[in-house]
């Protein structure tokens, strides 16, 4: 079978401008492995998932990521294989107890160095490293003295980007401080389904607050250390519609949009919190401390939006006013994880972080779908024909062109992910890669999305 034809609806890459960055992103835990290697101390999602005991199963199909894409030994090869995908961009983040074992203190050389080798290796194949401080996989240590519900956790987060910062900021330009702090506070603070797999409702609060402080004293000791550096977080957006025009509905709407959004991206606006916005959002207020609105004043470069889905928000008045999101049953194809095919969504979310005004720049740090794919062994090679996924990149690139020419300034587009890999508490299941990994053999195999999105940003 000939390459898919990289037409876009009449769209080429060319029209996104020059300077639009293209990229693929990735997670240290997700694809890693080498959990114990050269001194790597242990993470919550190495504990995580190898706790066998527990009252609720914490990964489904009883994974972990001791081995996952094995990416830590074969990254030289990865990256090559990614640099022939022709994107300009890795997006790829680092895992704190690989350069941190203790949390602080020590710092693991021969961690560091792993970074160090990628980022050279990156530069070598053409693309530019986008660096995520935190991608969900703290030291255990500092889990056990309260991990994101600690307070001093501003400190010990300080420090570790520094660290970064001093032996990287010379060949990394592009930082970016969390990947999603939505998904990590709730899904590991407050509904425990995600590492540390806590059920604490105060807890969760607290950790909103903390992880607000460490954006912008994070972005600070990025600044004080890398000349010319760009510094952004990055945000699961979820863009919230109600499908009643009553008040309560629209009040679970404006209470569920502040839950996921505000509380994040406000404070960092220099906006403090949304106020009114419902019990949670009181909780979280109760951990400020005079001079903390400011301090969370994050001036940020830019925000990465990382569109999966669009929800509906429901009225739940005996959860106090908790409005409850649910995914929004619209679109054309439905993937892995129950995500539809919804490319307005993407639209409608990077709306809702330019409806601000102080973003001065937005990519797109993550977007993709997962799918049942399979290798064909053909005569001219293997090949994975994964045209649900080439259908779902045109018609969510589409929408981010169109977002551009209402004058929205996205800038940057990079799909999710590189290569399947493990996907949190879901294990192996869900697919999300342009390329193929078969997780006995370890083999890679580009999918015909990888080629289609080769083909569209050569032609
Ligand atoms: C997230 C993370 C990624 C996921 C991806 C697919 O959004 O949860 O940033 O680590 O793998 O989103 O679910």
């Amino acid at each position: 079978m000939s390459d898919p034809t990289p037409d876009l609806y009449g769209l080429a890459a060319s029209d996104f401008g020059d300077d639009f960055v293209w990229g693929v992103a990735t997670a240290s835990y997700q694809i890693e492995g080498a959990w114990d290697e050269d001194g790597k101390g242990r993470s919550i999602w190495d504990t995580f998932t190898h706790r066998t005991r527990r009252p609720v199963p914490t990964v489904i199909t009883g994974e972990d990521g001791d081995v996952a894409c094995d990416f830590y030994h074969r990254y030289e090869s990865d990256l090559e294989l990614m640099g022939g995908l022709g994107v300009g961009a890795n997006r790829f983040s680092v895992s704190w107890p690989r350069v941190l074992p203790e949390g602080t203190g020590r710092v693991n050389e021969a961690g560091l160095d792993f970074y160090s080798r990628v980022v050279d290796a990156t530069l070598a194949n053409g693309m530019e490293p986008w660096l995520t401080c935190y991608h969900w996989d703290l030291p255990q240590v500092l889990q056990d003295r309260g991990g994101w519900t600690n307070r001093d956790i501003v400190g010990w987060f300080s420090e570790y980007v520094g660290v970064l910062a001093d032996r990287l900021g010379d060949r990394v330009k592009r930082w970016m401080i969390f990947n999603e702090p939505l998904s990590f506070v709730y899904g590991g603070y407050l509904l425990g389904a995600h590492a540390p797999g806590v059920l604490s409702y105060k807890g969760a609060a607290a950790a909103v607050h903390h992880v607000n402080l460490c954006q912008a004293a994070g972005a600070r000791a990025i600044r004080a250390r890398v000349t010319e550096a760009e510094v952004g977080t990055t945000h699961v957006i979820s863009p919230l519609h109600t499908s009643s025009p009553m008040h309560l509905f629209r009040e679970a709407r404006r209470k569920a949009d502040a839950m996921a959004h505000g509380v994040f991206l406000e404070p960092n606006f220099g906006l403090g919190y949304p106020q009114d916005a419902g019990p949670f959002v009181a909780q979280v207020e109760r951990n400020v401390r005079p001079g903390d609105e400011e301090a969370m004043d994050a001036g940020f470069d830019f925000i990465g939006a990382q569109y999966y889905a669009a929800m509906r928000a429901v009225p739940v008045p005996v959860l106090g006013g908790l409005p409850l999101r649910l995914p929004l049953a619209k679109g054309t194809d439905r993937d892995q994880m129950g995500h539809w095919n919804n490319p307005q969504g993407l639209y409608d979310a990077i709306e809702v972080v330019h409806r601000y005004g102080r973003a001065p720049r937005i990519y797109v740090t993550e977007n993709g779908a997962s799918f049942p794919d399979v290798v064909e062994h053909e005569a001219g090679g293997d090949r994975v024909h994964d045209l649900r996924r080439i259908d779902y990149l045109r018609k969510h690139l589409a929408a981010v062109a169109r977002a551009r020419a209402d004058g929205m300034p996205v800038h940057g587009y990079f799909y999710w992910s590189f290569m399947d890999n493990f996907e949190w508490a879901l294990g192996y299941r869900p697919r999300f890669g342009l390329v193929h990994v078969d997780f006995t053999t370890l083999e890679r195999v580009v999918k015909d999305s990888g080629r289609w999105f080769r083909a569209f940003l050569e032609a």
